[in-house]
């Protein structure tokens, strides 16, 4: 098990103003904030970044979302990170988060929900790698 995840605090959060709420939570949650930078995804990247669903019916407008506006991306580091992350991101359409979830706070909808967060080690690894060089990460 690693101890590093990836998370992507996505245009509706940056829009709204959430980002420093969001990071705040993430800290007080205990993740490190090991590399941290604000973007713009471009099509190519968006596309890329979500190349697993791209046969799936909202796919294009995921795309368009993602690019829609500035988001920050970042590389996080605690125990049992990717869990932990999932659990506090909260499920993927905010309607049915739990409480007290990031999801369930600042997300607008099963599309504009807030936050990316990896759903496995390996997809850690290679989303963390999309964006960071490992000299990059303190
Ligand atoms: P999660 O982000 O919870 O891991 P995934 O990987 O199934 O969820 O979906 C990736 C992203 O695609 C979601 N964060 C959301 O923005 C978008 N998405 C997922 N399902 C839908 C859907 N049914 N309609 C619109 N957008 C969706």
């Amino acid at each position: 098990m690693s101890n590093r995840t990836f998370t992507i605090v996505k245009p509706d959060s940056v829009r709204k103003g959430n980002f420093g709420k969001i990071i705040s939570r993430l800290e007080s949650e205990g993740f490190q904030i090991l590399g941290l930078k604000k973007t713009s995804l471009s099509q190519k990247q968006a596309q890329g970044f979500y190349a697993v669903h791209r046969e799936r019916p909202f796919f294009s407008g995921l795309v368009e979302y993602m690019t829609s506006g500035p988001v920050y991306v970042a590389a996080l580091q605690r125990d049992n990170a990717v869990a932990h992350l999932r659990k506090v991101m909260g499920a993927t359409d905010p309607a049915k988060a739990d409480a007290g979830t990031i999801r369930k706070e600042f997300g607008e909808s099963i599309e504009q929900n807030a936050i990316h967060g990896s759903d496995s080690d390996e997809n850690a690894k290679i989303e963390i790698s999309f964006f960071f060089a490992e000299s990059e990460l303190l």
